[in-house]
């Protein structure tokens, strides 16, 4: 696992020829200890709510007419606030204040930003079955048979060295970026920048999503100082995300590695990078080889202990046995019964019909770990699932 100084020495050896091709993984999470139960904090789509989807799927649709809206957008060059801010920046991040001075007042903000970054409307339901049809569909489903085939050396390399299955890395792919076709095509300074500065104080946690923003926004300066890389040049989703894993600037820094051996990581263009960078981010969140990521699980609402097995969320905290005690029944003779991890009960609403259930293990919490959102990683297990059925079927 490359240490942070080792990827950025691999870095600047060559970025500065290639401009910047690092991609931001998903933000680095905390620790499973310290993470409080709540899905969907995170910085990227990290949300429950198909709503939410909607939203970022319509901004792949507008991100075309992005270029013409920079020309009109007003540059931070203009905002006195915001340049007085760059001494003190600079001199923390020990960068060259005139090279900040000429990055962020390059910056554009931008209103579709700051529009996409709001929550979806209260009072809509959460839906499954809508968010799965998202992702589960004919073309994702085929394009991952086709990236696997294309891609299976490094593949079958990332299963041998981080203990992934080659499903879940071609899934993420795939719902991330649909394999690389639709990776965003906002600035990243000026979706960091306007997150950073203009925030929306109608967000409901405005100061702490604020304050995310602008911790990426300095992970991309540093990074782009240490690589020799030209900031205004990196693209992403409207909120700093880049390349087909879609990672953050900090999760470059902590997760990416060269995977292809060619001495500098490339999120956007190297397949074999990115491979390789997500299975290290899996298994640097403690992806255990060979475990399940859930099982299926019987339950009656109205007769389970459904405060208790739903008081933890999607953190595993139930043995089997205590699972079963609260009326969440496992399968008899199949794998979950000699199951030796912790589980959780996993609730995935269907709108105004039953929610679907399953139990989650430690590696279904893994999955949370890339996107905050338990229907996120079921969409991605299943995604994933239909792929193999896809490749064992031709
Ligand atoms: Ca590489």
């Amino acid at each position: 696992m490359p240490t942070v100084s080792r990827i950025c020495t691999l870095l600047m050896v060559t970025c500065a020829l290639i401009s910047p091709v690092f991609s931001q993984t998903t933000q680095a999470s905390p620790t499973k200890n310290t993470v409080t139960p709540q899905k969907n904090t995170s910085a990227v789509k990290k949300n429950n709510t198909p709503k939410k989807r909607v939203k970022n799927t319509t901004q792949n649709l507008q991100s075309n007419t992005d270029s013409q809206n920079e020309i009109y957008a007003p540059s931070y060059s203009e905002r006195a606030d915001v340049m007085a801010q760059v001494p003190e920046m600079a001199q923390r991040l020990h960068l060259n204040a005139d090279w900040v001075k000429s990055v962020i007042g390059q910056a554009k903000q931008l209103d579709q930003v700051k529009r996409f970054i709001l929550p979806a409307p209260a009072g809509v339901a959460k839906n499954w079955n809508l968010y799965r049809g998202r992702f589960i569909d004919p073309i994702r489903i085929e394009g991952g048979v086709r990236f696997w085939e294309a891609n299976q050396a490094d593949i079958e390399k990332a299963e041998r060295v981080y203990g992934v299955p080659a499903e879940i890395i071609v899934a993420i792919v795939g719902v991330e970026s649909l394999y690389g076709k639709q990776m965003g095509n906002f600035r990243t300074i000026d979706a960091l920048a306007t997150l950073t500065f203009d925030f929306p104080t109608s967000h409901p946690r405005a100061p702490e999503r604020q304050a995310f923003f602008k911790q990426e926004l300095e992970n991309l300066l540093v990074l782009s100082h240490h690589n020799q890389a030209d900031p205004l040049q990196v693209k992403g989703s409207y909120a700093g995300a880049i390349g087909m894993p879609q990672f953050m600037p900090s999760s470059i820094s902590k997760y990416a590695v060269d995977f292809d051996g060619d001495q500098k990581i490339d999120l956007q263009n190297s397949t074999s990078d990115v491979i390789g960078s997500v299975g290290n981010y899996f298994k640097s969140f403690g992806w255990v080889k060979g475990m399940p990521t859930h099982f299926p699980v019987k339950i009656n609402p109205e007769t389970a202990n459904m405060p208790a097995l739903l008081a933890a969320d999607i953190l595993p905290s139930f043995t089997p046995e205590s699972f079963q005690e609260k009326g969440a029944l496992l399968e008899l003779n199949s794998p979950a019964s000699s199951h030796t991890g912790k589980l959780a009960l996993i609730e995935l609403q269907n709108g105004p019909n039953p929610a679907s259930y399953v139990a989650g293990t430690d590696n279904f919490y893994v999955i949370t770990r890339y996107n905050w959102s338990s229907y996120y990683a079921m969409a991605v297990i299943e995604l994933g699932q239909a792929i193999v059925n896809k490749r064992n079927a031709q």
